[in-house]
């Protein structure tokens, strides 16, 4: 797992140079963001449960053919582990963005997903969607938190969304 201070750290390491001016720049940049990212970690720490029941909620209005009896989140058990899935989804993007890096997705949540949904047949783009949604929802919530240009908050969930979206080669 890396944030981008170990990241940047790692890569000026790996050839023996001192942090020059661009690295100044990225500390600077990922210092000055830091507590907004703090505070928009802990907006969605204040409020999980209501942030993963407002993202099904409005997926299931709008795709409602996933909760009937041919879709893939019918019945009690595949319907909690849809909103366990979103649970995931968002406790790991709250980690990405204090880390200002989206490696801790690729290392936890990534790896391998792709594949556990195809043999599971969960609709991935359907899933996608509901990322969309919760980052919608997060934006609302660290807006109204008073945090100004909360558009940082897309970075960990449009990774999620690039990676999963990824065609298969
Ligand atoms: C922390 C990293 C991590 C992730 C991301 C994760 C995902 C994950 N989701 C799963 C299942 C599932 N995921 C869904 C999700 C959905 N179905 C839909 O129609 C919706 C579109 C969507 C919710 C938005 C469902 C319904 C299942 C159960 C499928 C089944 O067992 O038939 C499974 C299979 C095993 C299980 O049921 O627990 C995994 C591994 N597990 C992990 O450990």
């Amino acid at each position: 797992m890396r944030d981008a201070v170990t990241k940047l750290i790692k890569n000026y390491d790996i050839t023996g140079r001192y942090l020059d001016r661009d690295a100044v720049d990225t500390l600077k940049a990922y210092f000055e963001t830091g507590t907004a990212r703090v505070k928009a970690a802990s907006v969605i720490n204040g409020d999980a449960a209501g942030i993963v029941k407002q993202t099904g909620l409005r997926l299931f209005e709008e795709l409602p053919e996933l909760i009937r009896p041919s879709g893939n989140a019918y019945t009690t058990r595949r319907y909690a582990a849809c909103l366990r899935d979103m649970d995931y989804y968002l406790r790991y993007a709250s980690y990405a963005l204090v880390a200002a890096d989206t490696n801790v997705l690729d290392e936890r949540v990534l790896q391998g997903l792709r594949e556990t949904y195809n043999s599971l047949n969960v609709p991935i783009g359907s899933t996608v969607r509901g990322i969309q949604i919760m980052k919608e929802i997060v934006k609302e919530k660290v807006a109204a938190a008073g945090i100004a240009n909360p558009s940082f908050v897309d970075l960990p969930f449009d990774h999620l969304i690039r990676e999963l979206s990824e065609q298969d080669v």
